[in-house]
């Protein structure tokens, strides 16, 4: 079967007509998130040969306090060796970096900080024109997930209440009603807990744009929770800084090949 990468390079297909793709045909996308910070450089290789081998569909790159150069030298590090696509998750625009596939154009749109909402947007868009960088846009919302997350503190805004589903449904609607593209609900690295299945449900229900799930998930139980609720793509990382070994990317491939193939019709 062709990587994701190859596939995509053969058929001229963007990472987004994929994504759509994928969710039209019912097929569950799990994608590692890579902090360049937390990230051991002589490891990467290592981790990234283990994600390869488990066809993990995406890889995200990035983080809140990403020193400047680290990002760089990544996805850099990792990009003639990636079989699938690398796409950045920034957390400002010095993370930008036209080595990478793709990015996610994150508007928080959860909060109501306008430079989060549209200003850093202004500040990279000549950048990001004249990159080629493929651009996602992304509609994402923060989830209450018990504690202060490091992008709540940075982003100075208030979290969607945990139990409030309706909140995150509107939110979500509003987003897909502007023309973003995707929507990204994050609990933030490392939460506590993860967002509630009757949250994922009610906004995947509602949703005509393809659903990511990211924060606090840390095993294939709360990984089919989330895909079975209406998850597109959950986003495990810390868990998997966690797991050398690849235990667990091996689980959440399993459970993910499983769920598709009860799926195709
Ligand atoms: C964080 O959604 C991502 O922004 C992943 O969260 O590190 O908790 O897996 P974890």
């Amino acid at each position: 079967m062709d990587s994701f990468i190859e596939h995509m390079h053969q058929s001229q297909a963007t990472i987004l007509s994929e994504i759509q793709q994928k969710r039209q045909q019912k097929q569950k996308m799990l994608a590692v998130l890579l902090d360049p910070d937390k990230v051991d450089p002589a490891q990467a290789e290592v981790q990234l040969h283990m994600l390869n081998a488990h066809q993990v569909d995406l890889l995200l790159v990035g983080g809140s306090l990403v020193q400047d150069q680290s990002i760089h030298q990544l996805v850099r590090e990792l990009k003639p060796l990636a079989e699938m696509p690398i796409v950045l998750f920034p957390g400002s625009i010095h993370q930008v970096t036209e080595d990478a596939d793709g990015i996610l154009l994150l508007s928080l749109i959860s909060g109501r900080n306008a430079d989060l909402l549209i200003g850093k947007h202004v500040e990279a868009a000549p950048m990001l024109k004249a990159s080629g960088i493929e651009v996602l846009p992304t509609g994402y919302m923060l989830i209450d997930s018990g504690k202060l997350t490091t992008v709540n503190y940075i982003s100075h805004t208030l979290p969607i209440p945990h139990d409030k589903p309706g909140i995150a449904v509107s939110t979500a609607l509003a987003g897909e009603l502007l023309g973003l593209q995707l929507i990204y609900m994050d609990g933030g690295s490392g939460a506590q807990q993860a967002i509630s299945a009757q949250m994922i449900q009610e906004v995947a229900r509602q949703l005509s744009i393809p659903l990511i799930i990211g924060g606090g998930i840390r095993s294939k139980e709360q990984a089919l929770i989330a895909w079975e609720a209406g998850a597109d793509i959950i986003v495990v990382g810390s868990a998997i800084e966690q797991d050398p070994e690849g235990g667990l990317v091996q689980d959440l491939v399993e459970v993910r090949n499983k769920v598709n193939s009860l799926r195709v019709t």
